[in-house]
């Protein structure tokens, strides 16, 4: 019975985390994935008739109003299948870790708008460096603290991770992110041979 409808995209790291969560979740089968173009200038009607913020992910359900925000979907689909994904035990670190992998996610998805949207010659290039910083320091505290968290079994804060670094793999090549994170860059490359990762890597 497919009666749950998921507004994405393929490059969309944020939508990623619930396209893997979905697959992690067994539950495709119940999941419509509607593949939409949506950004700030030009937003999906049907992605701002289902989240006033305009915004994916967004999931549509029959039995209540729609769940949106990356974190809260995913939550809502582990919730509904009983996944371990959120487990009570360690749960302020898997929250903690998934917002810091969002906020990897919000500032690389900063600099790729700065770079797509803003005409060339009003592009603020400290900002943009600013924003990186960001990411640098977040994957370096991550390298040294949290690489021991990232070995335990699947969890929500490790899909958003994967997503993240995926994105960055995308986007932000260039920057080399895994020569200053190499643990990182280990957990991650044993990471993204999930099925789940595999099944949904951008095109
Ligand atoms: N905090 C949100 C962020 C979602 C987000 O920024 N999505 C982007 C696509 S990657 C988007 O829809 N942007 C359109 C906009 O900013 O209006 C989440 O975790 O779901």
């Amino acid at each position: 019975m497919t009666d749950l409808t998921a507004y994405v995209s393929n490059a969309s790291p944020f939508a990623r985390k619930v396209r893997v969560t979905v697959l992690e979740c067994g539950l495709e089968d119940r999941v419509t994935l509607i593949d939409v173009t949506n950004t700030a200038l030009k937003p999906d009607p049907a992605v701002v008739a289902a989240n006033p913020l305009g915004k994916i992910p967004a999931l549509t359900r029959p039995d209540g109003p729609t769940v949106a925000d990356s974190r809260v979907i995913t939550r809502y689909l582990a919730d509904l299948t009983a996944t371990p994904l959120y487990p009570q035990d360690r749960i302020w670190e898997v929250l903690t870790l998934e917002a810091m992998a969002d906020g990897i996610m919000e500032a690389a998805l900063a600099i790729s708008y700065e770079l797509r949207f803003r005409p060339p010659e009003i592009v603020f290039h400290d900002w943009l460096e600013a924003q990186w910083r960001k990411v640098a320091q977040a994957l370096h505290v991550i390298d040294t603290d949290w690489i021991e968290a990232l070995a335990a079994p699947l969890d929500g804060a490790q899909i958003a991770l994967g997503c993240a670094l995926g994105y960055l793999d995308l986007r932000h090549d260039a920057r080399g992110w895994r020569k200053d994170a190499p643990a990182l860059a280990n957990w991650y490359a044993r990471f993204s041979e999930r099925p789940a990762m595999v099944a949904t890597a951008p095109a």
